[in-house]
């Protein structure tokens, strides 16, 4: 059961008190877990890409899935089965459109460019020599043209790896606040498939667990749901977009809509597991349709990232003509 299913948005004043709770439940999670050595740097590296232009429509991509440690010396954690398709082949599109990009992703998935090099097929292309090593023509094509759209668009995309569950919610936190100068021109698109629970530290063992003790049952709390006080108190004046996954067709939908009821967000692109490559509900609090993929050469990321770009747009000119009025 995910902390969506305990809550109900029914009227102003109970959202306003849950808010509340929710920057409580979060702030404890966070004084649970140390903070990541490389806290400091990730901020000016974010303020460093954000600050040469604060007027450039710049999204936060988030990609793959969130590791829960079982042990402090951890030998053994819980994983999930995202690839990083979805937040890698996102980047490409939204750098095409002109976006700057923080894709903050889990360590070895999917990257950006790099996701279209299969290894093993270079080193069967390549020949190599005293003088060094050539690429074969059937390869080389591809790999010419993936290089040069990487080489257009490097300055525009900052990496940032995560690996545990901890550490992801960290570095979102301390982004979206980096990320607040930029006004309605940024934009979250929240991929990443997070844990909806974890071992808390005080509960964990210090080394790895031994097997000769038996069998052995662990009890996982959950996870406080972020996204509220990211939308009200990280990065208020951002466009966010969460995504929803569930496996029952038959709930999907619903979810979605709670979601954003709770939350207080923008967009929520909800899939199914099994059918994520081909199929996507756009949903938002006042309409819902289905996006489906024309045919297998294209990816469903494009028209995704189409939809947001346009939803996006809006959403800027919505705030600055607001501010124009005051
Ligand atoms: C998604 O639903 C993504 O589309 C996928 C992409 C993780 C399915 P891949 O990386 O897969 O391309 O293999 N991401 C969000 C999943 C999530 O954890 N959402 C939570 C929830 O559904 C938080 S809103 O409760």
């Amino acid at each position: 059961m995910s902390s969506i299913d305990q809550v109900d948005g029914s009227s102003i004043g109970s959202m306003q008190k849950k808010s509340t709770n929710y920057k409580d439940q979060a702030d404890d999670f966070f004084s649970n877990f140390l903070e990541p050595n490389n806290l400091n740097q990730i901020r000016s590296q974010v303020k460093q890409f954000i600050d040469c232009d604060t007027n450039h429509p710049t999204v936060l991509i988030t990609s793959g899935g969130t590791t829960v440690p079982m042990e402090h010396n951890t030998v053994r954690f819980v994983d999930n089965f995202s690839a990083g398709t979805r937040g890698s082949a996102s980047a490409e599109y939204f750098l095409e459109k002109g976006y700057k990009v923080i894709f903050l992703y889990r360590l070895k998935s999917l990257e950006p460019f790099t996701r279209h090099i299969n290894v093993w097929q270079l080193m069967e292309s390549l020949s190599s020599s005293d003088s060094g090593s050539q690429v074969g023509p059937s390869i080389g094509d591809n790999l010419s043209k993936t290089v040069k759209i990487y080489k257009e668009n490097k300055a525009n995309i900052l990496m940032i790896t995560f690996t545990t569950l901890a550490e992801y919610l960290y570095y979102l936190r301390e982004i979206s606040f980096s990320m607040q100068p930029l006004g309605p021109k940024a934009a979250l698109y929240l991929a990443a498939a997070v844990s909806d629970f974890y071992i808390p530290p005080t509960d964990m063992a210090t080394h790895k667990i031994q097997s000769k003790n038996g069998p052995i049952s662990l009890v996982f709390e959950l996870v406080p749901k972020m996204l509220r006080p990211l939308v009200k108190f990280w990065v208020p004046s951002a466009f966010v977009v969460s995504f929803k996954l569930e496996t029952d067709e038959s709930i999907l939908l619903d979810k979605a809509r709670k979601a954003l009821l709770c939350y207080g967000h923008h967009l929520v692109i909800a899939n199914i597991l099994h059918t994520r490559k081909s199929q996507v509900l756009i949903v938002t609090e006042k309409e819902s349709h289905q996006i489906t993929l024309p045919n297998p050469e294209m990816e469903i990321e494009s028209l995704i990232v189409d939809e947001v770009i346009s939803r996006h747009k809006t959403f800027i000119n919505m705030k600055l003509n607001v501010e124009k009025l005051i």
